[in-house]
């Protein structure tokens, strides 16, 4: 792998107060292996309770942030709310944002690039549709969802890519080790040949798409795969320190 093997939670749209309490000391209490980034990503609502209530061994994200400064922008949240409640990252272009939400290549490289200018890290989704994959163009895809991130940003130093083919997401139908490692290795490639060699070797590149504690072991064994973004089995306290602690 590239780096400190990275680990995400991202709650998506799940969770009270009780059940967010439940799940944050469950958390604090797992055992996790010490040399792994890991990172949770409320809803914006439970972030501020998050914050003030898990282990600081545990960073925190946001699901999303707006282009540029606060403002007169209603419904959104800036980067320096977040940032002034404790967040240290932001997910951003998430396939239920693209395809659900309707957000565009150009939209999320310009909140990538806001969020990395405030010092946020971005942890940056890409991945193709299954009429993709199966028309051939899962390296087009994320090629070009990769291009609108290095045209927006100038620099990829706070960046962690997360490879999540959207047929995987949510499906219980998991990417293969040698899929994921296949679309790893292309994108390695590209960042190689289209930013820099050094990007390219150190920057960490995650799989997500129902990883749970079943599979995480065998995808965690494959060269390129640096970590997860874990949807469902990161609202189970063990089982996301299980798929934590899978880091070889
Ligand atoms: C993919 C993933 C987390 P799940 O969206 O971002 O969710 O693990 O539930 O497929």
């Amino acid at each position: 792998g590239t780096g400190k093997f990275f680990v995400g939670g991202n709650w998506k749209c799940n969770g009270t107060k009780d059940s967010i309490t439940k799940l944050v000391s469950d958390l604090n209490s797992a055992t996790l292996e010490p040399d792994v980034d890991v990172i949770v990503a409320p809803p914006f609502v439970y972030i501020d309770q998050v914050k003030n209530s898990i282990t600081p061994r545990i960073e925190i994200a946001s699901q999303n942030s707006w282009t540029g400064k606060g403002g007169a922008f209603t419904g959104e949240i800036s980067v320096e709310q977040l940032k002034d409640i404790g967040c240290k990252w932001v997910i951003l272009g998430h396939s239920e944002r693209r395809h659900v939400i309707g957000e565009d290549d150009q939209f999320i490289g310009k909140k990538a690039a806001y969020a990395l200018s405030e010092g946020l890290g971005v942890i940056a989704c890409i991945g193709e549709l299954l009429q993709e994959r199966e028309a051939g163009k899962t390296f087009d895809v994320c090629f070009q969802q990769l291009k609108a991130y290095a045209d927006a940003v100038p620099s990829w130093d706070n960046i962690v890519i997360a490879y999540e083919p959207v047929w995987a997401i949510g499906t219980g139908k998991v990417a293969t080790p040698q899929q994921a490692q296949e679309v790893h290795v292309a994108c390695r490639d590209w960042l190689k040949k289209n930013v820099s060699a050094e990007v390219a070797s150190k920057t960490r590149i995650i799989y997500g798409g129902s990883v749970n504690g079943g599979n995480c072991a065998e995808l965690a064994k494959q060269e390129d795969i640096d970590g997860f973004l874990v949807g469902g089995a990161s609202l189970k306290g063990p089982e996301f320190a299980t798929i934590v602690n899978s880091v070889i």
